[in-house]
């Protein structure tokens, strides 16, 4: 990102102010104090080029975050929302990768774990054509940002199209697809692989429990967790989790970052329905270049039936993943095996399906949100990281997924259960499914960006399919 753009991208109090979107349904009646109490806490995590989940807990950039963020920028400044995929998009390594995290230099390093001096980008990924000028971790996040691109781009075309937008982002994110299609089709399916828990974003799920119980575990005492000074350890990851998840990302490091070759590779729906999401966006971003998006369209076809052969599950009711190093499905029902729904173009009997397991005794929570894991799951905990809580940025993937499925009703409702919890937990970063109490982090940053996408785009579902031209 350019140092001008850098410095028009200040925050503004115009930023701040409520601007109520000129059509769709009533906003409920806190919607103007909801929009300036989440933009305050955008205001808050800004650092000047992009913005941190949260200042205590995450102090630094993250992949997937700084794309759902940029979603909900885009409503208070088109110009911030490009410059927070920009910053990141910086940080892509030569093999097309783009980190998980981009570290701050202004940061100490004790403050997040694992950090720059474990990850050793710039020496460590150096085959794999690590950035020599920004440090990063070597793992990825779920493919969002051509989605997010999009978005930003539809929010003001005038804008985006003087800044040349579009035309500086295309190539990065094309690599980006690239990268994981052609180095991460592990199980030779189609279909991306992740590595590691952290890639998936769901870290802590009990999907993992069984490809993570083959992984020694690095010993306690050869690492120290920062994240256990800002949350409680009964909400957060084992020591035996973290050994485990430190083992996984030290051997990859020490391979040189090269794919392949690791003890965890899991085909995940979350991960892959949000790759054909955002291909479905790069043949749009194609096509408002002047290249034609039809191929793109097709591959992402392509990849929705191979999601659907390989990882749907008529007896569930909903997509699982695939243990890729011996165990085959993996039987927990988690909900990134219902973000599929996100998809305009999944069969209709699947969709269908897919509504039914929502409406379900595994997945109806009280608050009305979704919880990350079946409530009635052998390993659901209310509390403890991605074993049952509710998080808001796969509520949204879900709400929209009901929108793009016309389940206007079902989406209205998730779509009032994220305001009111939203608003009543001041952003957390996630809550108990059934009482709506805060957990982890407060102040967090997609909370408050998909809070503000919820209020000003109450009736979008995302503009993902072939066809569907104008939606958003
Ligand atoms: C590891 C930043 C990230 C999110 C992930 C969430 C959590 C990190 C952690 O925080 O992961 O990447 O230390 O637990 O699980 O989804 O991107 O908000």
């Amino acid at each position: 990102m350019d140092r001008t753009a850098q410095l028009t991208a200040r925050v503004t109090e115009r930023e701040i102010a409520y601007d109520p979107p000129s059509s769709g349904p009533p906003s409920p009646p806190s919607a103007a104090s909801l929009h300036v109490r989440a933009a305050r806490v955008l205001a808050a995590n800004w650092t000047g080029g992009s913005t941190v989940p949260s200042r205590s807990l995450y102090p630094h950039q993250w992949s997937w975050d700084s794309a759902f963020i940029a979603i909900g920028l885009r409503h208070l400044s088109p110009l911030r929302a490009q410059t927070e995929l920009e910053t990141l998009l910086a940080a892509q390594w030569a093999d097309g990768r783009v980190p998980h995290i981009v570290f701050s230099p202004s940061v100490p390093l004790d403050a997040y774990f694992p950090s720059p001096d474990f990850w050793r980008s710039s020496t460590a990924g150096r085959a794999a054509g690590a950035p020599r000028t920004v440090q990063t971790s070597g793992i990825v996040q779920p493919p969002v940002h051509a989605l997010a691109a999009w978005l930003v781009h539809r929010a003001d075309p005038g804008l985006s199209r003087a800044r040349g937008f579009l035309a500086r982002v295309y190539p990065r994110l094309a690599a980006w697809h690239r990268y994981l299609l052609h180095r991460r089709d592990l199980g030779g399916g189609g279909l991306v692989s992740v590595v590691h828990p952290w890639e998936q974003g769901m870290d802590n799920s009990p999907c993992w429990d069984a490809p993570l119980a083959r992984v020694t575990p690095a010993p306690a005492r050869s690492f120290r967790r920062a994240d256990l000074d800002h949350g409680a350890p009964e909400d957060r990851p084992t020591d035996l989790d973290y050994g485990r998840y430190v083992r996984l990302a030290a051997d990859y490091r020490d391979g040189g970052y090269a794919d392949g070759g690791g003890q965890f590779a899991v085909e995940d729906p979350s991960f892959n329905a949000l790759l054909i999401a955002s291909e479905h966006a790069l043949a749009r971003i194609a096509a408002e270049l002047g290249a034609p998006g039809t191929a793109r369209h097709a591959r992402a076809e392509r990849l929705t039936a191979a999601l659907v052969e390989r990882l749907w599950d008529d007896a569930s009711g909903m997509f699982l993943c695939r243990d890729l190093r011996g165990g085959g499905p993996v039987p927990d029902r988690s909900v990134s095996g219902l973000v599929p729904l996100l998809l305009p173009r999944l069969p209709r009997e699947v969709a269908g399906a897919l509504v039914d397991t929502l409406r379900g005794p595994h997945f109806a929570a009280r608050t009305g949100l979704v919880p990350s894991y079946d409530l009635r799951g052998p390993a659901f905990e209310p509390n403890r990281y991605w074993r049952g809580p509710a998080w808001f940025n796969t509520a949204w993937l879900v709400e929209r997924g009901l929108r793009a499925h016309a389940e206007h009703t079902a989406a209205d409702a998730l779509r009032a259960a994220f305001l009111r919890t939203a608003g009543e937990s001041e952003f957390a970063e996630y809550v108990d499914p059934d009482t709506g109490e805060a957990c982890g982090a407060p102040g967090f940053g997609w909370t408050a960006a998909l809070t503000l996408d919820l209020l000003h785009d109450a009736n979008g579902a995302l503009d993902t399919g072939e066809e569907g031209g104008d939606r958003r």
